[in-house]
């Protein structure tokens, strides 16, 4: 397959990088941190998406290296902002059913010195349902050594009430499509002030996805979500523009 090969001499040059999506406290009204979202652009292919190269990697057994490669870069890259400012870094299903995960981040961590409080690993429902077993322990290993778990996509997959209850999360991240309809869509409005109230019965920070306006920010912030993340505060972009936004006032 022409994509296949294609992202065989990728991961070769390294030429697929980390962007890097700011990530805002409610309450501060500033920049907390960014998140890490693969970008790829083939000389042969043109921008490939994540939707489509990561899926990829998994089927080709390439996500692994993939995956290392990027938060290796992330962990370079992040070294350049302030202490206080943290990195989301995803991980996809097929990365979690691999026990050996938490060692190989673990490593990367040590080799880049990049302080693990500072990181937020970020993980999505079917990973959860894949194998829960292995999920747990990688979660825990990781969390032992002071890295944040995000439970991504909230409300879109399978996650049970009882997993948030059971599988020492910090923080979940309430889908796009949810914050979507905030403005107008009443049973959104409902859902959304739902989630975050229970996630904050649990004791859990809630990070709102794809903000795109004042009233969404405003509807979310009344209900006590703590993070925000979307088109209004900035898309992702490119490691070397992200000093110069970390400078300026939002
Ligand atoms: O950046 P964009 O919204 O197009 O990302 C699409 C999807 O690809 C998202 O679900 C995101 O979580 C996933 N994605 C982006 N970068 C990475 C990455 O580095 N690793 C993994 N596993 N998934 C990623
Ligand atoms: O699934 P995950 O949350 O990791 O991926 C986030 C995806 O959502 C990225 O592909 C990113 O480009 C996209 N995204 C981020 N913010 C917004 C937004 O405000 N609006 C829209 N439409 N997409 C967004
Ligand atoms: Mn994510
Ligand atoms: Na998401």
């Amino acid at each position: 397959m022409r994509i296949e090969r294609e992202l065989r001499n990728a991961l070769a040059a390294q030429t697929i990088v980390p962007y890097y999506q700011p990530l805002v406290s409610m309450a501060e009204n500033r920049i907390i941190g960014f998140e890490a979202l693969a970008r790829w652009q083939s000389e042969e292919l043109g921008v490939i998406a994540p939707g489509v190269f990561i899926p990829i990697a998994e089927e080709c057994g390439l996500i692994g290296e993939l995956g290392d490669q990027l938060l290796r870069r992330a962990c370079m890259d992040a070294a350049t902002w302030t202490a206080d400012i943290k990195l989301a870094f995803n991980i996809s299903p097929v990365q979690l059913r691999n026990a050996s995960l938490g060692l190989r981040i673990l490593n990367i961590l040590e080799n880049t010195g990049f302080d693990p409080h500072r990181l937020e690993i970020e993980i999505t429902e079917s990973a959860l349902v894949d194998n829960l077993e292995v999920a747990q322990r990688v979660i825990d290993q990781l969390r032992q050594t002071g890295i944040r778990i995000a439970l991504d996509d909230f409300g879109t997959g399978y996650a049970t009430l009882r997993q948030l209850q059971t599988l020492h999360l910090d923080k979940i991240k309430i889908d796009r499509s949810f914050v979507d309809r905030v403005s107008g869509d009443n049973e959104s409005m409902v859902i959304v002030r739902a989630i975050l109230g229970l996630a904050s019965g649990l004791g859990l920070i809630t990070t709102a996805e794809g903000i795109e306006d004042a009233e969404q920010l405003a509807y979310l912030k009344a209900n006590g979500c703590t993070e925000g993340q979307g088109y209004l505060f900035g898309k992702a972009m490119p490691a070397q523009e992200t000093l110069a936004l970390l400078k300026r006032p939002l």
